[in-house]
């Protein structure tokens, strides 16, 4: 297969609502940064595109709440978040913002495209409006209860609990944010994106094409909205703040937050071209063009349907690759910017970065525990002992130290000289090492492609891991020793520093998209200039020549201490503030082992399974049952329909402790009258060896009504 002949790659665009946190930086900022720095010094043709989200109604309703105006929110988050991204190494080709009249063109540009196409339908409906305020209410500026998993903290276009993308009529008891009271509806005109008309082609795109190179979770997310029905979805809006629909008699009206931010990915590139004195067309409309979306997990719809869906109206290309990242937990819980439960990149880079020990080592310490924790097929989570012991243990005592130990060695047994290499005396450890250097190259190559940088990275520290067995079997300081006895010994010194400060560059090779600080030091330990790090150079053994005289060890990194950890322990917990967000979200399954004495039940054949129709749900509301002990219930919400169900599990569960948890129902079951009420299906329950009930849930939030089977 031919390699592509330019890459384009984007990191999701933050909003300029607020500082961002770690887990932003793990899900789709630090993995973009190192496959761009991997792939740039592969020498290949790489723009790293991002900016700042600038519109939508998360900036007017963070000005308000600063007491302050739209355009200062955005100018002091655009600049804050720049700084940021800038202080932790990720580099960028370009950090453009939404608000630049660049963008404003582009994307009235591709609205109007479209909609001269008839690609867009008007339609006019009645939506929800603020009587009080006098305003219709997108987006942010209505809240209420999440469908899916009954937190209160769900808003018009997203629930902040569990991520599901909604749209307003979803909420249940919707109220305004504006003025607190529930809206009334009015009638409005809005275009939109008629999705179901694309629907075989998103089909054959992701179910097909990428059924097998995607992750697992892209593909289950973008089939579960395929087979939900794709809806058309309104691009505009009536708000003030956002780009004005490029059309006559369309006052009052914006281009939607979510149409006009990934066209930013175009415009950023357009000023980066601009800059760089290039053509941008080449990379969104050649198909040699390798387009790699990096977000996290609650952005695959847009990145992976609708706006795929508006680049091949407009003919471009389309993304080949969306490595989506799960979730970044904090301490055993959901990070959380309502209840302050996070910790801020920009809180990282004042109490280490910027502090007398800190500077860049801290920078790459942060990077190298992130990318070891990535969140890349499953949520992780982050804790401080966690980073203590990722820097202690693998970065200072493996990594750093092999370095180290070569060093002072070469410096105290070879006079600080690369010695030279007797090949006569070449053994099997040294054969092994140079076939570790070479295979771990390629080990590593071949996992930055398939984008499992956390793999990737792991390799890196194991062949540092290598380094240091190699020299502990060749102890060349207990070989010192002998020397006045027998001069000849020196020879067998000098192979082994060689080949110790030969794997030493190409660590630095390896290490470098990951950690380009540290990769850098060790340049200049080395003396040579930033060539060194071309990848193909990687998985030599002859890169530093005999007899080159190196410079003095500097120390990789720090340690962390026990105090540190526990102050920013302290800090997080000091700076919770409570609200009453439920957690919301799936609970995990818990599988218990059948009781041995259980007797199995006959077989049955797959027609008698059929019969049973399963579907997923979602707990609405729960009330315990009069004058029957075990008795709850439930309404559940299965995607077409609510459901009354009475379930027998009031001993295992208080009614408020199952709303918004998502369940498995036989929706079929004949109705049965339980106390007098009309039982219309069953909950799935599993039973651990106590006796207690479990619920089944799927793994993670899906759209009520969805099959099981
Ligand atoms: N600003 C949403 C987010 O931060 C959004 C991403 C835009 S990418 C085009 O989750
Ligand atoms: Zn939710």
């Amino acid at each position: 297969m031919s390699l592509p002949k330019r890459y384009l790659i984007t990191s999701a665009l933050p909003y300029a609502n607020g500082l961002k946190h770690v887990g932003h930086l793990a899900g789709a900022y630090i993995p973009a940064d190192i496959y761009a720095r991997y792939l740039r010094a592969q020498k290949r043709d790489v723009v790293f595109v991002c900016g700042s989200d600038e519109h939508g109604t998360a900036i007017p309703i963070q000005a308000a709440k600063e007491g302050t105006t739209a355009q200062a929110i955005i100018d002091k988050y655009h600049q804050a978040m720049k700084e940021d991204f800038e202080d932790l190494s990720i580099s960028f080709d370009v950090y453009h913002r939404t608000s630049e009249p660049l963008h404003h063109e582009t994307a009235q540009e591709f609205f109007s495209y479209l909609n001269d196409r008839g690609e867009l339908e008007v339609k006019e409906t009645e939506q929800y409006f603020d009587e009080e305020a006098q305003t219709f209410l997108a987006d942010r500026y209505i809240k209420g209860t999440c469908p899916a998993c009954g937190s209160d903290r769900a808003f018009g276009d997203q629930c902040e609990s569990c991520g599901r993308t909604l749209s307003p009529d979803e909420l249940i008891n919707p109220v305004s944010t504006l003025s607190g009271k529930p809206p009334v509806k009015r009638k409005t005109s809005h275009w939109y994106l008629p999705l179901g008309k694309h629907e075989a082609f998103l089909r054959e795109w992701i179910l097909k094409d990428h059924a097998d190179d995607w992750r697992a979770t892209v593909v289950g997310q973008c089939k579960s909205w395929i087979e939900g029905g794709l809806q058309s979805r309104a691009v505009t809006r009536d708000l003030e703040w956002g780009i004005k629909v490029p059309l006559q008699g369309a006052d009052g009206k914006v281009l939607y937050v979510w149409f006009d931010a990934p066209i930013g990915y175009i415009s950023a590139t357009k000023q980066w071209a601009l800059d760089q004195q290039k053509d941008w067309k080449p990379y969104w409309y050649d198909r040699d063009t390798q387009l790699v979306h990096f977000i996290g997990k609650d952005n695959i719809v847009f990145h992976c349907i609708i706006f795929p869906v508006m680049l091949k109206l407009h003919g471009n290309i389309l993304p080949a690759f969306v490595p989506a990242n799960e979730f970044l937990n904090l301490e055993g819980d959901k990070m959380s910017t309502s209840r302050n439960w996070k910790l801020d990149m920009r809180d990282f880079i004042l109490d280490f970065v910027k502090q007398e020990n800190g500077g860049a080592q801290c920078v790459d310490m942060l990077r190298y525990y992130l990318t070891q924790i990535a969140p890349e097929t499953k949520d992780s989570e982050f804790t401080w002992k966690g980073f203590q012991d990722a820097v202690n243990n693998e970065l200072v005592s493996i990594f750093g130290n092999y370095v180290n130990r070569t060093w002072v060695l070469m410096h105290k047994l070879c006079n600080g000289k690369v010695p030279p290499l007797h090949n006569e005396l070449l053994d099997d450890e040294d054969r092994q090492l140079i076939q570790d250097i070479a295979d771990s190259k390629t080990r590593v190559e071949t996992l930055m492609e398939g984008f499992k940088f956390r793999d990737a990275l792991f390799e890196v520290i194991d062949l540092s891991r290598k380094g240091n067995q190699y020299m502990q079997k060749k102890e060349p300081w207990i070989l010192a020793k002998k020397l006045t006895e027998q001069p000849d010994v020196q020879k067998q010194i000098d192979n082994c520093m060689h080949f110790c400060l030969q794997l030493t560059a190409n660590l630095s090779i390896l290490i470098n998209p990951f950690l380009p600080n540290t990769a850098r030091k060790m340049l200049s330990m080395m003396k040579v200039v930033d060539r060194m790090l071309d990848w193909e150079h990687a998985g030599k053994i002859k890169l530093l020549s005999v007899g080159y005289s190196l410079r003095a060890p500097e120390l990789l990194f720090r340690k962390i201490e026990d105090a540190e950890i526990v102050a920013q322990v302290e800090k997080l917990k000091a700076g919770l503030i409570k609200t009453t967000e439920t957690t919301g979200g799936p609970a995990a399954t818990i599988l218990t082992e059948a009781p041995a004495q259980e007797v199995a039940k006959p077989l049955i054949q797959f027609d008698d399974f059929a019969k049973i129709d399963l579907k997923t749900g979602v707990i609405l509301s729960a009330e315990k049952v009069e004058k029957a002990d075990k008795l709850l219930k439930l309404s559940v919400n299965l995607g077409t329909e609510i459901r009354a169900i009475v379930s027998g599990i009031a001993l295992h569960y208080k009614p408020e402790e199952i709303i918004g948890k998502q369940v498995v129902v036989v929706a079929n079951l004949a109705p049965r009258k339980m106390r007098g009420i009309e039982s219309m299906g069953m909950i799935l329950m599993a039973e651990d060896a106590s006796g207690k009930l479990h619920f089944v849930s799927p793994e993670q939030a899906i759209n009520p009504g969805s099959g099981v089977s």
